[in-house]
């Protein structure tokens, strides 16, 4: 049986246009052919699978629905099509594509020169250069607006001063898009390569989530930058916020592939496994757990769709995919816990995908803002009332 077939119940692969069908094929055998072999060990290594950046960018993966620059130009649907698909391999595996597309290389595209595109566009889509994207500092996650980090003006450039925590793929990065605040307290975004004086990035370890992927401190100690590293078009906190709008809309996709594995493990276990002589499948308790598990992931499916088909007529607007967010991976989270809990023991073990996609989805809830920061963004929407402060 097909893993899609399985969790297609209502044909949502009839909404997908062709070019996301071709996408999907090719994604979904990539991952299956060289990166579910693997991911575990990685896994257990604390480690990213560097080996495979090649074969994504060979794949147009990176900065996908990007148009100009050696990008692949394609729909927001194809472009979501292919984060379901590398999470339904590892949550880590979309977030370091997420992060090197959405957020890096958007931010070049939306706010750089002509000169910075040309230069760092071809390099990240055909993955000889990584990107990274510092906002979160130690102490200023969910109100970035607080920032720390300084940009100071200084002969020829500026001189970069601060610290940013929990940076994806921070340590592996060429360049860092980093946002700092200028004297007038303006937020402002700067291109920072690797080994500029001053600058070193240092991995977090001992993580129970995201382990296949690299999470970083960026410390700037007056870090000077030319000129030319400023992102002219980036000016005030809309410009990140706009960065992370792309790379939500991704996650609203992704959650879906890690849901989707996790339910397929379960629904397959649930047939083999024998308990009081029967397959534990026959239990009215156990179908009624993988029903709603498959009537949650259905919705969330129709959900993502509609979302593309709207950001693809520029329709969309940031509090529909805050919404998005919020429940996809609300609901993704939740259907990991459920597959855990059909698997019994065994959902703990690496033997299954179930439990390290559960782990994973804790960080997914919380990085690109939180489930509740979507709650009051979404709330503010409707009522008017900024319940944030
Ligand atoms: P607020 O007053 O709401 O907004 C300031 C300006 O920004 C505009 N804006 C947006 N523009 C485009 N897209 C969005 N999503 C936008 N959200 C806000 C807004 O219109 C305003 O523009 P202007 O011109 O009027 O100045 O700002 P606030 O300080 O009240 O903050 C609101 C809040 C809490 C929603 C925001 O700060 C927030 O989103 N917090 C969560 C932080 C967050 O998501 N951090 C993510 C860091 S990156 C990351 O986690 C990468 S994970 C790796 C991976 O993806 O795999
Ligand atoms: P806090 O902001 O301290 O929030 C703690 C709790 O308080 C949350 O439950 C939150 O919802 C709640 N809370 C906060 N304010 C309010 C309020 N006003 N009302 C109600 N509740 C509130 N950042 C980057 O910039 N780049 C990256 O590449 C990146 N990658 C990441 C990778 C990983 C593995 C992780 C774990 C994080 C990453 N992040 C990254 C950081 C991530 O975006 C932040 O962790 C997230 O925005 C939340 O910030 P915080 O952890 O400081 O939590």
């Amino acid at each position: 049986m097909k893993a899609f077939s399985t969790v297609d119940y209502f044909e949502v692969e009839e909404l997908l246009g062709e070019e996301a069908k071709l996408v999907r094929a090719s994604v979904r055998e990539f991952v299956e052919r060289e990166v579910l072999p693997v991911i575990e060990s990685y896994h257990e290594r604390e480690e990213f699978p560097l080996h495979v950046v090649p074969r994504m960018a060979e794949l147009g993966l990176f900065g996908a629905n990007l148009h100009g620059y050696g990008c692949a130009g394609l729909d927001n649907v194809s472009y979501g099509v292919i984060m379901q698909e590398l999470e339904r391999g590892d949550s880590g595996l979309r977030s370091m594509a997420s992060v090197q597309g959405a957020l890096c290389m958007y931010a070049i595209h939306a706010f750089g020169s002509e000169e910075q595109k040309e230069y760092w566009l071809p390099r990240m889509a055909q993955g000889r250069a990584i990107g990274c994207f510092a906002l979160t500092e130690p102490d200023h996650g969910s109100d970035p607006g607080g920032m720390k980090t300084r940009a100071r003006p200084a002969e020829g450039g500026y001189v970069l001063s601060g610290t940013k925590r929990w940076i994806t793929n921070g340590s592996i990065a060429d360049v860092a898009v980093v946002w700092a605040k200028t004297p007038d307290d303006v937020v402002r975004g700067f291109l920072v390569e690797r080994g500029s004086p001053g600058f070193t990035a240092r991995d977090i370890k001992g993580k129970f989530s995201l382990r296949a992927s690299i999470t970083s401190e960026l410390v700037f100690e007056e870090t000077p930058v030319p000129a030319s590293a400023l992102l002219p078009g980036a000016v005030g906190l809309r410009a990140p916020f706009s960065c992370l709008s792309q790379a939500r809309y991704g996650i609203v996709w992704g959650a879906l592939g890690a849901a989707m594995a996790c339910f397929h493990t379960a629904l397959e276990y649930a047939k083999e496994r024998i308990q009081f002589g029967r397959p534990i499948a026959s239990f009215q308790l156990v179908q009624s757990k993988l029903v709603s598990m498959l009537s949650e992931i259905t919705k969330a499916q129709l959900l993502a769709v509609r979302l593309g088909q709207l950001k693809d007529r520029g329709k969309v607007r940031p509090e529909q995919i805050s919404l998005a967010k919020r429940n996809n991976v609300a609901m993704a989270l939740e259907v990991a816990r459920t597959a855990r809990e059909i698997l019994g023991a065994n959902g703990i073990v690496n033997e299954y995908p179930v439990i390290r996609h559960m782990m994973n989805l804790e960080t997914v809830h919380t990085y690109e803002g939180t489930y509740d920061m979507h709650t009051l963004v979404v709330g503010r929407d409707l009522t008017g009332h900024d319940a944030f402060r």
